[in-house]
């Protein structure tokens, strides 16, 4: 029952788009198994892209591997940390032979030499411009500081490559003054023809906004698995 609760406060802070149906297909779709396939520390490395491909950038601590990890109901499937920086490649998952979820690199600020960063910042860069299967860009935003001008360029890059970004704000559970940021980043992200025009808001501490999220990711499989 409080789980129950739980999700019905996150389609609140959200304001949810989503039918029942969608939200069960995101809930069965997140239900598969999800298994770590590889880290990547350089480009030529990269997997295959036959399945639909969605990363979640941001920058260093917002909470991607913590939203992964609420995402596909597993504990400790990506390594989160106090630390930013703790994410030092792109780690490939496998969600049900259906999807396939990349845990990046924080970008701006993180605790590690400088020459390792700048190197994450080019991967990152280099991975959002040229992967062909790559289908959506989840950009997370901390709910607490909002949009900063390193997220803006991963929207423009997003944008030149013509790739749709959704912004997914996270850390809600300590947010002040939600609706009136999920107002102006809508307003933002509405300047762009990439950007998805629906911001989820999100904790992934108190498992909110996570059902919506599934849903519309569960939206890009089966596009693909209808053709
Ligand atoms: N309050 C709150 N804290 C969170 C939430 N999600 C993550 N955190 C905390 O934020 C810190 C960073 O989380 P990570 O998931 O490691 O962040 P990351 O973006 O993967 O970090 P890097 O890989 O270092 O870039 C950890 O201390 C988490 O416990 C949330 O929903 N609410
Ligand atoms: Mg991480």
């Amino acid at each position: 029952m409080g789980h129950h609760a739980k999700n019905e406060q996150g389609r609140e802070l959200t304001s949810s788009h989503f039918t029942d149906a969608e939200l069960e297909a995101g809930r069965l779709l997140f239900a598969q198994e999800s298994t770590f396939l590889l880290g990547v520390a350089r480009l030529q490395q990269l997997p295959d892209d036959s399945l639909p491909e969605i990363a979640f950038a941001g920058r260093s601590n917002v909470g991607k591997s913590s939203l992964l990890n609420a995402l596909t109901g597993r504990k400790s499937l990506a390594r989160t940390s106090n630390t930013p920086g703790r994410t030092q490649q792109l780690n490939f998952f496998d969600l049900g032979h259906r999807l396939t979820l990349v845990d990046m690199p924080g970008y701006g600020f993180a605790k590690a030499p400088k020459a390792e960063v700048a190197a994450w910042t080019r991967l990152i860069r280099d991975y959002l411009r040229g992967r062909v299967g790559l289908r959506r860009l989840c950009l997370l935003i901390d709910a607490r500081h909002g949009l900063k001008p390193v997220d803006r360029e991963i929207m423009d890059l997003m944008e030149e490559s013509a790739v749709v970004f959704q912004i997914v704000l996270t850390k809600c559970d300590k947010a002040k003054k939600l609706p009136q940021l999920i107002a102006a980043t809508e307003k933002t992200v509405g300047e762009y023809r990439a950007g998805a025009p629906q911001v989820i808001a999100t904790s992934s501490r108190q498992n909110l906004g996570i059902a919506d999220l599934r849903a519309e990711l569960a939206k890009l499989a089966l596009d693909e698995a209808l053709g």
